[in-house]
């Protein structure tokens, strides 16, 4: 399969990564957007948010908790940080695999503005 993250997951492209298990994979970006900035993505193929079905309730279930565990082992969950998820193009989707960034380390501003 021609998917970026695939490959990572199978180790054809290396990753710094921070936790892994049988369903989830997580790694440093390649261009951190902030100090802290890691992705959490599920090993199974899910293109976008849109194709996430009602069977993978439990996986998205394990994918907060490990933005959470990984928050408090990176010390970033008292001082707070940011889930991002960017679905499609209008979201500024790049990769098509379903994946969380975890953004921390820093102040960042309100969406309100
Ligand atoms: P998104 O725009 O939400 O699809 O975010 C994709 C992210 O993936 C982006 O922040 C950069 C990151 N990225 C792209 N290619 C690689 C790579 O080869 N390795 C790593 N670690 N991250 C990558």
């Amino acid at each position: 399969m021609d998917c970026l993250f695939c490959k990572i997951i199978q180790g054809d492209i290396p990753s710094k990564k921070v936790f892994e298990n049988e369903r989830v994979l997580a790694f440093h970006d390649i261009q951190p957007a902030a100090p802290v900035h890691i992705l959490i993505i599920p090993k199974k193929h899910i293109p976008t948010m849109n194709e996430v079905t009602d069977e993978d309730d439990a996986l998205m279930v394990e994918l907060f908790a490990t933005a959470r565990q990984l928050a408090k082992e990176l010390n970033i969950d008292e001082s707070g940080y940011r889930l991002v998820n960017n679905c499609n193009r209008e979201g500024g989707q790049v990769v098509y695999h379903l994946h969380l960034h975890l953004l921390g380390g820093h102040q960042m501003k309100s969406l309100a503005g």
